[in-house]
């Protein structure tokens, strides 16, 4: 693409003002999403982080990942928040999690997107010794935190991952949660005091029910020493989600590649057999109703029956009939005709599309990237193109904020974000 001087400028502008974002958030040898908002380190976040730091700190891109993995449980298992360093401005903090480790960290993990990041991270090097070295050393730690999730959650086999948390999807307060949290029982949870609401508009953040249910789920896991394999057949929230079953599908092509650039044979067998066995089990979550693939609850069996930006993923994991991709490039047609800017991450034609609302509508940077990635992996160019210019816009038009409004294109959430500022550096700017 041809820039003229003015937009040259602007764009200079704006990678400067990244790059800027994440150094501030940098708190030595992890960044922190947002200062104010989120001060510990998350783990899909800094999978992201990382990519930003590519383009002009190599290295520094690198000891993210590392610094992350050094909180890796015995088992394999990569906690959700690290709590490197105390602080009172978020809620809630290690001691609620009361999971007994050092460094401290939450009970519950994220979508597993660090093999794919490790992949890019290689792939857009120069392939130094030193690199290989680094991609050696984290390999096994990769392969590691992936058998914990084909142990640990997949309690019925079908080749899905099973969260156990609305946290743990990353997209805490979808609608697609909502039905299945509801059993969750609030009645032992007490007064807290939450700080998000304190940083921000409570309006843009999920509501005090959805925290009560957060806060009992939490209260469970915490009862049960955090055992996963407890957690995952007996709590009171599982649900098979489309986004983290889609995410590892992705990552365990991309650790096969990863094995077979340094070579490690012996893991081929392993690896291809969990894709293959969740390629095979994907169609569980296709809704023939709405035509799409949607999460489902485990405790009822229902589908949610819901279209979120979660469910143009099978691009990014390479699954999907022709039939049903085609389904999908018309939901992305229909969808883009309501808003102005994509990718909602609700259906906006859905009851509970909420603008504003942090996962039930608004725009996030990170998935409409993985989306985008998928779409262009399977020839969809110009969709893959559409969502990177929108995505442009928003940042250019707004700011580097935590979400965007995809019908006004105003902010939500926190400002000077660190994933938002890595998607412009690594893909959309
Ligand atoms: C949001 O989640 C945290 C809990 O993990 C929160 O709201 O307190 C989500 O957007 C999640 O996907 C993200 O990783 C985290 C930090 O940016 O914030």
């Amino acid at each position: 693409m041809t820039y003229s001087t003015s937009s040259q400028t602007q764009t200079q502008t704006l990678d400067a003002a990244a790059r800027a974002i994440l150094k501030t958030n940098d708190r030595g040898g992890y960044t922190v999403p947002n200062g104010r908002v989120y001060p510990f380190q998350w783990n899909w976040d800094s999978a992201f982080v990382a990519l930003g730091f590519a383009d002009f700190d190599r290295d520094r891109a690198w000891v993210e990942i590392e610094t992350l993995f050094e909180a890796q449980w015995d088992d394999g298992f990569l906690p959700h928040i690290v709590f490197w360093k105390d602080d009172s401005g978020y809620f809630p903090g290690a001691s609620v999690w009361d999971a007994h480790k050092n460094p401290a960290t939450s009970g519950i993990t994220q979508p597993p997107v660090a093999a794919s990041v490790i992949r890019w991270l290689w792939d857009s090097g120069s392939k130094s010794a030193r690199e290989a070295e680094r991609m050696a050393a984290l390999y096994p730690k990769v392969l590691k935190w992936h058998r914990w999730f084909a142990r640990h959650r997949d309690p019925e086999g079908r080749g899905l991952v099973v969260a156990t948390h609305p946290w743990e999807t990353g997209r805490d307060n979808s609608p697609e949660w909502d039905y299945p949290a509801s059993g969750v029982d609030i009645s032992a949870v007490g007064s807290y005091e939450r700080r998000d609401t304190s940083h921000l508009d409570a309006q843009m953040r999920p509501t005090k029910l959805d925290y009560d249910r957060y806060l009992a789920i939490v209260q469970f896991g915490r009862d049960h020493d955090w055992d996963h394999d407890v957690i995952a057949r007996t709590g009171p929230f599982r649900v098979a989600d489309v986004g983290m079953t889609m995410i590892l599908l992705r990552a365990n092509r991309d650790l096969l590649a990863l094995a077979k650039i340094l070579g490690r044979s012996k893991d081929y067998a392993e690896i291809e057999a969990s894709i293959e066995k969740t390629r095979a089990g994907i169609d569980w979550l296709w809704n023939d109703e709405v035509e799409a693939f949607c999460s489902r609850d485990l405790i009822s069996g229902r589908s949610s029956a819901m279209i979120t930006s979660a469910s143009f993923l099978s691009f990014y994991a390479g699954v999907g009939t022709e039939k049903q991709n085609q389904s999908l490039i018309a939901h992305l047609d229909r969808i883009s005709s309501k808003i102005d800017k994509m990718l909602p991450s609700l259906d906006p034609d859905h009851e509970a599309f909420d603008a504003m609302r942090y996962w039930r509508g608004p725009c996030w940077a990170v998935v409409t990237f993985l989306v985008a990635r998928g779409l262009l992996d399977e020839g969809q160019s110009e969709w893959a193109e559409r969502l990177r210019l929108d995505t442009a816009a928003l940042i250019r038009d707004t700011g580097f904020y935590e979400a965007f409004c995809p019908v006004s294109g105003r902010g939500t959430g926190g400002d000077l974000f660190s994933w938002t500022a890595a998607m412009w550096l690594f893909w959309a700017g």
